[in-house]
């Protein structure tokens, strides 16, 4: 072997190495983008995440005449299937219903949204914290294991009253709330 041919024997050695190498790196990147894809969509699909990517609007001058969010329809409501739905709007500065009554071991869905300014969401002790933006729907999935009662401040500054802007949920037995809800078509705890 000359000394010319091992240099170029040694040179497409290394290229090869360093293709490799290249090549194995690409694979790692690759696989990092794909988990995190899998992660992302797991999470937007199982709502893991918030806000959620699903958008629902409403015209916010016109939510306290018609629609689902009129006063008589605000507080919790029983549906078909056993779950209940509870329609809170909140706005300078306060909440409707300013206390909100749930049932223990129920799938309970949130829907609420605001007619003025942006306001905070928060029910303490749970995982529900949103923003209520006008013009939008807040829908927020929750259960509530034992009876109780959870704080729920805006957290958002909303204007000068933004401080004294407090509501509360109550977290009542099932069996009690179904007897409420046969004397009443929206239950809250404010009455
Ligand atoms: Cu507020």
């Amino acid at each position: 072997m000359t000394d010319e041919t091992s240099s170029t024997h040694n040179h497409s050695r290394s290229a090869d190495v360093a293709a490799r190498i290249e090549r194995r790196w690409a694979i790692v990147a690759i696989a990092v983008i794909a988990l995190i894809a899998v992660m992302a969509a797991y999470g937007g699909i199982h709502r893991a995440t918030m806000p959620q990517t699903q958008v629902e609007t409403i015209d916010p001058t016109t939510l306290h005449l018609n629609g689902e969010f009129i006063e008589s329809n605000l507080g919790s409501a029983i549906e078909p299937n056993g779950s209940v739905t509870v329609r809170v709007v909140g706005q300078q500065y306060s909440f409707t219903p300013q206390c909100i009554l749930v049932p223990t071991d129920t799938p309970i869905t949130i829907r609420a949204t605001s007619p003025d300014v942006v306001h905070g969401f928060l029910i303490e002790g749970t995982n529900i914290n949103t923003m209520l933006v006008p013009g939008y729907i807040s829908d927020l999935p929750v259960q509530f294991n034992k009876p109780g009662e959870h704080l729920m401040p805006c957290h958002e500054f909303c204007g000068v009253g933004h401080e004294g802007m407090w509501g509360k949920v109550k977290v009542i037995d099932k069996f009690d709330f179904l007897q409420l809800s046969t004397k009443e078509r929206r239950l809250n705890c404010v009455d």
